[in-house]
């Protein structure tokens, strides 16, 4: 990437109704407070089509505003254009990870650096877990993996 260039970014988790909706809109919201809008293109997605057009999980929902976060978005599944277009996509569990590899090797001339986003982890909480079919607690969780991680990857992307 050329210097002073506008970076892109997508999450993904399984249906884009929990974990990366969390993670989008936490990282979002580092941009915006750090006026840097025009720098980042950020979005989520989903591996599977489970949830296309479901707004987030009203857990999810419910955590973001506890901090102060809304959001607008509607799930949807990735593209291939996906894998053509953005720098990073960033991931939740080892099994996003496989789905995101065995996609992209069906892929050619694939632009995005596949990782985990827990790989940015100050506190290395390597992995962060589905809360489907957890509590508030578990979103909770969530939430502030995705804090630390964004804000890491906000200031040295790897
Ligand atoms: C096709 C068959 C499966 C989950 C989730 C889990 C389960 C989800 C979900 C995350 C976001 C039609 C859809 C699994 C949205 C829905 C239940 C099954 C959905 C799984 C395994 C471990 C932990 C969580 N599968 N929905 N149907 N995560």
């Amino acid at each position: 990437m050329a210097a002073g260039e506008a970076k892109s970014v997508l999450f993904v988790c399984l249906g884009n109704i929990c974990r990366s909706p969390i993670a989008e809109s936490v990282f979002r919201k580092l941009v915006t407070d750090g006026n840097l809008e025009n720098k980042w293109m950020i979005d989520s997605g989903a591996v599977s089509d489970w949830n296309v057009g479901r707004s987030p999980d009203a857990r999810a929902l419910s955590c973001l505003r506890t901090h102060g976060i809304g959001t607008t978005h509607k799930a949807r599944q990735i593209t291939k254009d996906d894998f053509l277009t953005f720098d990073y996509i960033l991931c939740m569990d080892e099994s996003n990870l496989r789905d995101l590899k065995r996609k992209s090797s069906h892929i050619k001339n694939c632009k995005a650096k596949i990782e985990l986003l827990g790989s940015y982890d100050p506190q290395n909480q390597l992995i962060i877990e589905d809360p489907y079919y957890g509590n508030d607690e578990d979103f909770e969780t969530v939430f502030e993996q995705c804090l630390r991680c964004c804000k890491a990857f906000l200031e040295k992307p790897h």
